[in-house]
């Protein structure tokens, strides 16, 4: 069986975390994967911070087993997120897009567990000198917004640097890659697409139907051009997006209106407007199944690809 130190930090079964997918990370989804064994995250990107406070307060009904909130630290409404998941007794949050360093008192005072996502080893040791528990090292190979480097080097050079616990994140979706993440010395693995296609995550039934469909080239990334990369599913809107700032006579504030509420459109109307955020494996993601199926696949897959590759390697 498959466990981690940071399966006890955390009082999990597995040492898998759900990504807290913007607008798609709800109380149905999170706890579903926490009630598995995983660590199911809610999302504070949502129709306000009320309506994360209620997410919280559902995911509460649904499961006894530990959840956390991801707060994403570009939001408008972050210091507000900040104080609500205090007041809510939340023990769990990862952090994503940014440096948390300037909640960090409150939260720790709070008694919380703090897993900032890195995309760097700079950022990654500045974390663990604020006094985080671990980090989530997540590479370009994740969907939405995506830091330079990728997972395979990335992750030894973060796991190398640090002594808290690491957990991989980006292109992993099946037990193959959670395996390859183990070998690079992560703690953990944090999946985000594959958990696009479980029966309990809420996006429109078109979102889960671009899911299958992708292939190995399905993805692009836009946004670099104003510093906010972010991969999603190759569509009339994402092309029309690349060629907006590919165009040096659009004006950026013409491409971010085109592109304002795009995510939302994509997870809760299907729009073909929308923005369909999604990781590069994508392409790997096959069938709609309970969230529980998929926890096992990750590990017992894992597993399985361990003992096979040590038998036909190993001398
Ligand atoms: O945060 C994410 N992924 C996200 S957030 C998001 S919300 C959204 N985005 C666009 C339009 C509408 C909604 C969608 N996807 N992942 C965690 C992550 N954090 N990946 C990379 C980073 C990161 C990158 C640079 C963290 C810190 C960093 O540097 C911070 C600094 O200040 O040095």
């Amino acid at each position: 069986m498959i466990k981690s130190r940071i399966c006890d930090m955390l009082g999990i079964k597995y040492p898998v975390f759900q990504g807290g997918m913007a607008w798609v990370a709800d109380a149905s989804l999170a706890a579903a994967v926490s009630n598995a064994g995983g660590l199911g995250l809610i999302s504070s990107i949502n129709a306000g911070t009320e309506a994360v406070r209620n997410e919280i307060r559902k995911c509460r009904e649904m499961t006894d087993k530990p959840f956390g909130v991801n707060i994403m630290l570009q939001a408008p409404n972050v210091s507000e997120i900040a104080d609500m998941v205090v007041e809510e007794g939340v023990r769990i949050l990862t952090t994503g897009a940014g440096s948390p360093s300037q909640y960090m008192a409150e939260w720790k005072a709070a008694g919380i567990i703090v897993i900032p996502v890195v995309a760097s080893v700079a950022l990654a040791l500045k974390m663990q000198a604020a006094g985080v528990d671990a980090v989530v090292a997540e590479g370009a190979e994740s969907g939405g917004h995506v830091g330079e480097l990728h997972t395979m080097p990335l992750i030894p050079q973060v796991v190398d640097a640090l002594d808290i616990p690491v957990i991989a994140a980006g292109g992993i979706c099946d037990g193959r890659g959670a395996a390859a993440a183990f070998m690079l010395g992560a703690d953990a693995i944090q999946v985000g697409t594959r958990f696009l296609s479980a029966e309990e995550c809420n996006v429109h039934p078109d979102y889960k139907e671009k899911i299958l469909k992708a292939t190995d080239i399905s993805t692009i990334v836009t946004g670099k051009s104003f510093g906010h990369p972010v991969r999603s599913l190759k569509t009339p809107f994402s092309k029309t997006f690349a060629k907006m700032e590919s165009d040096p006579s659009v004006a950026q504030q013409d491409i971010l209106a085109f592109g304002a509420g795009a995510l939302r459109k994509a997870v809760q109307e299907g729009d073909r407007n929308g923005s369909y955020m999604a990781g590069e494996c994508a392409g790997m993601v096959r069938r709609i199944e309970p969230a529980k199926a998929i926890v096992e696949d990750l590990i017992h897959g894992a597993e399985a690809v361990m003992k096979e590759v040590s038998a036909r390697m190993i001398g």
